[in-house]
């Protein structure tokens, strides 16, 4: 029962939809199942994954530090290769299959500091004419407690088991709570409405990828072992927030102890010791994996890779929405998963690079 937070966004997100393609979105379109992606039925779905996992194991993964002049570097950590602890043996949900603990060899590779923040997404966007796959589709899912009253009184679809999830026409990364809301203020927030596709485009864009579900992972623990936030065990040592979660009880009251009902800035809180901010809490975010919870098909113990295909791609980190009581999923070890073409309010994603 718990087991919803954001992942019953893909019940309503998986109907089929039918759109047109707009023409600068052909750039975009030669490898990430856009296309396909447009015109997503129960049939085209597996032909589109098929494409998706060739174009990006053979497109995506080359990509090397080694090519990049040291200025695109910056605000990218680099984590050194090593053996590592990933997963845990004292799961909370164990059908999200976040056990067992175990360990595994990364090559060294880096991440950005940041969720990709508004700003980061604006100069994209600004470059190549990048269209979402929201506003393509021409709604996005909003949480109901951050929507205006006239909004909110006219929606018509909500999500069945999580009736706080509202399907908001043209709700998107420039209007997060529907029309009428813009990102002014919060353009060092981080960029939410966005979806699997759509960040897969800015990281190619700037030569990147997404991080594997273990490279992210491995970022998350800071180079702790077993603990269940990137700093340590304790939720808010010594009375100070590290991350933006929810406070109060969920759905109804959010007290806001940790400064912030909705998104926080990128670089709010302090980082782990890996130097990464908002690792867990502020928004979810997308990694390269497909979805499973099956160990084996996790991709071994040598720089392991999700499986070859599926319907949903691994999401970590929980977010501004989650709270202990319904979704206990800011914990390094927690996953949970969307198909490749939702979005929602706290959804976002940073970008990789093998180093
Ligand atoms: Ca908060
Ligand atoms: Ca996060």
């Amino acid at each position: 029962m718990i087991t919803v937070c954001a992942n019953v966004i893909l019940l309503v997100c998986s109907v089929a939809r039918s759109y047109g393609m707009h023409n600068s979105d052909k750039q975009f379109a030669h490898c990430d199942g856009y296309s396909s992606g447009r015109e997503k039925t129960a049939e085209s779905s597996s032909r589109m994954d098929t494409q998706q996992h060739y174009c990006l194991a053979t497109d995506e993964f080359p990509v090397h530090a080694s090519t990049f002049s040291p200025t695109s570097l910056k605000n990218m950590v680099k984590i050194e290769a090593g053996s590592f602890a990933i997963g845990t043996n004292d799961p909370v949900f164990v059908a999200d299959g976040e056990g067992p603990k175990r360990r595994i060899y990364l090559d060294s590779f880096r991440i950005d500091e940041t969720e990709v923040s508004n700003e980061n997404f604006a100069r994209f966007v600004d470059a190549t004419g990048y269209r979402t796959e929201a506003e393509r589709f021409g709604d996005s899912f909003v949480f109901e407690g951050l929507l205006e009253k006239e909004i909110r009184e006219n929606i018509t679809r909500v999500v069945a088991r999580a009736p706080w999830w509202l399907q908001v026409k043209n709700a998107d990364w420039r209007h997060p709570e529907g029309p009428g809301s813009d990102i002014k203020h919060r353009m060092d927030h981080p960029v939410v409405h966005v979806s699997w596709n759509d960040a897969v485009a800015y990281c190619r864009w700037l030569g990147k990828r997404l991080p594997t579900e273990t490279e992210w992972e491995v970022a998350c623990r800071g180079g702790l072992s077993d603990r269940l936030y990137p700093w340590g065990n304790k939720l808010i040592p010594n009375g100070r927030y590290r991350a933006n979660t929810w406070q109060g009880d969920f759905p109804r009251n959010n007290t806001e102890e940790d400064g912030y009902i909705g998104t926080s800035p990128v670089s709010e809180f302090p980082t782990n010791k890996y130097g990464l901010y908002n690792m867990i809490g502020n928004v979810w975010e997308w990694t390269f994996d497909w979805w499973t919870i099956e160990i084996g098909e996790r991709g071994g113990s040598t720089n392991p890779i999700g499986p070859s295909r599926g319907t949903d791609k691994v999401k970590k980190g929980g977010s501004y929405l989650c709270h202990e009581s319904y979704c206990f999923r800011y914990r390094c070890a927690a996953r949970s998963q969307n198909t490749p073409d939702t979005s929602a309010g706290n959804l976002g994603f940073r970008c990789a690079l093998s180093a």
